[in-house]
């Protein structure tokens, strides 16, 4: 009895919150600076471009011209990349692919941004304007390399980026062409996440703090995916035979194969838990979508 209840209560509390105090000041300086800003660039991880989509952001920012980025496409299989992509376009986005590291898409990005102000140019151009620089904001949830693409796009290192959420504090303007001004943002989240599939999605994609959730029930999900969409991960990188095991059981297979154990020989499921959350986020397990 008191375990189902305690199951019960469970899951009545999986959703996640973080809002990590900056965001409350992110929040605000992107508002004010909305106004000032010709195109906004959302910028999504290409893993799951439907997770990290943070509906307050896009509410804020209605009414300005949008390109979504999909970053990080070096960690998607293709045909996942081509249909996230025709998916937002038919939702009538603009929609694009980088890998920010290589470089790659960059050119098709800045095409777009361009693309997307166009019609203003021309109207200005008309009304015999001065034409100005267009200003570009890049917005996103933590973690996504909105720092990174703009360090790209820039040619140097001139934002702070980092393996972990949070990293950007304050807002920061970037000449990145002569003819292309962009804002760097802090990554914003939303204050509760209410499905917990997308809670374990962006806790996967290190979206959001490790404080906020159980690398557990993170590992147990990544299994689940795993079993799903790349059995042959499991067989061939952790030697697994029998992939009909529940999840748990699997997690302990697991923790064998590899050699983590406690002192008296159980199997140590929390390194184990942590190891393959890690093994995925840097691209280790193949390109796997979760959206
Ligand atoms: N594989 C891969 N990694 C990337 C890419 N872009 C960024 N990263 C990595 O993602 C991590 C986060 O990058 P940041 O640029 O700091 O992300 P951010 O969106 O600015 O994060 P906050 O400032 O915390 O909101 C870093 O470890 C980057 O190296 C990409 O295109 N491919
Ligand atoms: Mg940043």
């Amino acid at each position: 009895m008191f375990h189902v209840l305690l199951l019960i209560l469970g899951v009545m509390v999986l959703s996640i919150n973080w809002y990590p105090g900056h965001m409350v000041k992110a929040r605000k300086e992107i508002k004010e600076n909305i106004k000032l800003v010709d195109v906004v660039v959302i910028l999504l991880d290409a893993r799951a471009p439907f997770s990290c989509r943070n509906m307050d952001l896009e509410k804020m920012v209605q009414g300005k011209k949008v390109v979504m980025v999909l970053n990080k496409m070096d960690l998607v299989l293709p045909a996942a990349r081509k249909e996230y992509i025709e998916l937002l376009r038919q939702e009538g986005y603009p929609a694009v692919s980088v890998d920010s590291v290589s470089g790659k898409g960059t050119k098709g990005a800045l095409q777009a941004i361009v693309y997307a102000f166009k019609g203003k140019a021309e109207e200005m151009q008309k009304k015999g304007r001065r034409l100005r620089p267009i200003r570009v904001m890049v917005v996103g949830v933590p973690n996504v390399g909105k720092s990174t693409f703009l360090n790209c796009l820039v040619g140097k290192k001139m934002a702070k980026t980092g393996a972990k959420p949070g990293v950007t504090k304050g807002k920061q303007w970037f000449r990145v062409r002569e003819d292309l001004e962009f804002m760097d943002t802090p990554g914003l989240m939303w204050p509760k996440i209410e499905k917990e599939e997308q809670g374990f999605r962006l806790a996967l994609l290190d979206i959001i703090g490790e404080n906020a959730y159980d690398y557990y029930d993170v590992a147990l999900y990544l299994i689940r995916v795993l079993k799903e969409k790349s059995p042959q991960v499991l067989r061939d990188r952790f030697q697994l035979q029998d992939l009909d095991e529940e999840e748990v059981k699997i997690l302990e297979e697991i923790s064998k194969k590899r050699g983590y154990f406690l002192r008296r020989g159980e199997p140590d499921l929390a390194k184990t838990c942590k190891m393959l959350v890690q093994e995925f986020r840097k691209g280790n397990l193949g390109r796997i979508s979760l959206d």
